[in-house]
């Protein structure tokens, strides 16, 4: 069972009780659902451990439904509640700035009770001249519907990535040869997708287009033409195919990257020097001399430029860079040597900290640090001070036994408490090899308050990075307001590095706060923020996050060797 489906019908709960104008209650589900919801241990496991009932805001009456919840995945409750309110008003209510008061009374007075029938009243004018909502109040609603159902269709690119991942290889065994690539947002690594973008380079259009609507998660074919499919798969995605003469691959590969914003000024860069560019290729707009197409290195450099990282193409001032020469390197896979954020079974993560020893091995990896929760995250099964020193030595022992061919570092991701304060005495942080200090809890805290918090936490000389810096959970929970530019400032000065969080809804720091803290001098550190073994795969859009923010070699902490990031990190909080 998932925690954020327990936090939703938590939600739901509070939004009916709201509408039937209940007082009090619906505030205490709010807090529960809020406190479920940032959990970072799976409820179901909180119920067996019985640690549920010291989550904040769960009381004897919400621990009851928990457990319902999570034994029968259904809760009696909800349902009756249901019942007993007019269908329809939920989705009303979940328009932004939308409170029940305002869903009631235009259920009341215009007998509005679905998100259709809103949209209609305020496209024709209708809630502005109802007492009480202003006269702007159409044009707010509108907006709010847009950005509700604007969101709703993206999905995380962590989601998106195994998905065309198979697809590809399916697409590769049953056409051959071929050439084929993903292209649009997922090659560029956008956090959230849209729709899975593939591109082929056959003549055998028929043949690829049926090998493609055959693929078994298809559910459902949207559209097919001769150069273009679109499918649904079982799960929702839509995946988008083109097919393409191979001698213009390359520069449909370029025209369907994206993004549009860059491609409009490629071609306007192309118009620029009498050429005419477009998914077939390059060509002399006076005499259409095809000059490249093939491939996509060979269309940047008919403009005149080098190739472009797909990451960078999100017109961020890549294609002046690139025209003067100064493209960043931008960091590769290959530079990383290993994992900063990993959990165990000593605290909430799944497995042992030698299945993550030896999966980390197993990726190549030279150093991985296992950072466990503290004390004050008690629903985590957080470490006192005695349990971290009995990892320490529990993490000595799983390095020895694999005999110097990883490097272990014994770390921790020490709470930052509401003071600043962190949550284990420093004489026990200077015994770790590695600190990474986060903030869990009370994030919506005044925004001048939260910078002086975390300031403190960076200005303590006990911490190597600063986790997940902004908080934020993609689609659900926005970056708290604290002042990033002070807290960027206060890492450069304290050398303290800023967390890449690769864990797919986190992706934080985010792409263009990366680039402003290597505009700012901080270094970046990549973590996976790993819970079980499998998680440790997320390192990779970690990588991709860094390159969308210009990151280069020199500005990641993983691309360091052992010996240099091991002097780094007793330099740095001795
Ligand atoms: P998404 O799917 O919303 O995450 O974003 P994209 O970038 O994948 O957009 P999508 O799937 O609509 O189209 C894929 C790429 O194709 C897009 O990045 C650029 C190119 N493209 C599509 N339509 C146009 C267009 O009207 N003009 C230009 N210049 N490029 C287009
Ligand atoms: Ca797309
Ligand atoms: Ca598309
Ligand atoms: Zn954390």
């Amino acid at each position: 069972m998932q925690n954020s489906y327990v936090a939703s019908v938590f939600y739901e709960i509070a939004a009916l009780l709201e509408l039937q104008g209940v007082a009090f209650k619906p505030q205490a589900y709010r807090r529960a659902a809020s406190a479920i919801e940032q959990l970072e241990i799976d409820i179901a496991a909180a119920v067996e451990a019985g640690t549920h009932r010291s989550i904040p805001g769960v009381g004897d009456a919400i621990a009851k439904k928990i457990e319902e919840l999570v034994e029968t995945g259904k809760l009696d409750y909800l349902d009756r509640l249901r019942s007993e309110t007019p269908p329809g008003l939920l989705e009303v209510m979940a328009v932004p700035d939308m409170g029940p008061k305002s869903a009631m009374k235009l259920y009341r007075e215009l007998g509005i009770s679905s998100l259709d029938e809103l949209k209609r009243a305020a496209e024709s004018g209708k809630i502005s001249r109802l007492k009480g909502f202003g006269e702007r109040a159409d044009e707010r609603i509108l907006r709010g519907i847009q950005t509700l159902e604007s969101k709703g269709s993206r999905a995380l690119l962590g989601e998106a990535v195994p998905i065309a991942k198979d697809y590809l290889e399916y697409m590769k065994n049953c056409v051959s040869p071929i050439q084929i690539s993903i292209c649009g947002s997922l090659r560029r690594g956008k956090e959230t997708i849209g729709d899975v973008d593939l591109l082929v380079g056959s003549t055998a259009t028929a043949a690829v287009t049926k090998a493609f609507t055959e693929y078994e998660l298809v559910d459902e074919v949207v559209a097919s033409g001769t150069t273009k499919t679109s499918v649904r798969l079982a799960g929702g995605f839509q995946v988008d195919l083109r097919v393409i003469d191979p001698n213009s691959f390359g520069a449909a590969l370029q025209y369907f990257t994206g993004s549009k914003e860059h491609n409009v000024l490629i071609r306007k860069l192309g118009m620029e020097k009498g050429l005419k560019v477009n998914e077939y290729g390059v060509f002399e707009r006076d005499n259409d001399a095809m000059l490249a197409g093939g491939d996509e290195e060979g269309v940047y450099e008919a403009l005149g430029l080098p190739w472009i990282a797909p990451e960078l193409r999100e017109d961020s001032g890549e294609i002046d860079a690139a025209r003067h020469g100064r493209l960043p390197r931008l960091v590769d896979t290959s530079e990383i040597n290993g994992d900063f954020h990993v959990h165990t079974d000593w605290s909430d993560g799944s497995e042992t900290i030698d299945d993550i020893v030896t999966a980390s091995k197993a990726r190549g990896y030279d150093y991985v640090a296992i950072t466990d929760h503290t004390q004050s995250l008690t629903i985590a099964n957080g470490l006192s001070p005695t349990r971290v020193r009995r990892q320490i030595k529990a993490v000595r022992q799983v390095e020895k036994a694999h005999e110097g061919s990883i490097r272990v570092f014994a770390g921790t991701e020490v709470d930052i408490l509401a003071d600043g304060s962190l949550d284990l005495p420093s004489d026990v942080l200077k015994e770790l090899d590695i600190v990474i200090a986060s903030v869990h809890s009370r994030l919506k805290m005044a925004p001048r308050e939260l910078t002086t918090r975390v300031v403190t936490a960076i200005e303590s000389g006990l911490v190597d990075i600063l986790g997940h810096p902004t908080g934020r959970i993609i689609g659900r929970r926005e970056a708290s307001q604290m002042n990033l530019e002070k807290v960027l400032e206060a890492a450069e000065e304290n050398g303290v590095a800023m967390e890449i969080n690769s864990f797919p809804d986190r992706l934080d720091l985010r792409d263009a706060h990366c680039r402003l803290a290597k505009d700012r001098g901080v270094m970046m550190a990549i973590g996976t923020d790993s819970h079980s073994v499998r998680h440790l795969d997320y390192l990779g859009l970690g990588i991709i996050t860094a390159r969308r923010g210009w990151l280069e070699k020199g500005n990641v902490m993983n691309t360091l060797e052992t010996a240099a990031l091991e002097k780094l990190l007793r330099g740095r909080r001795s």
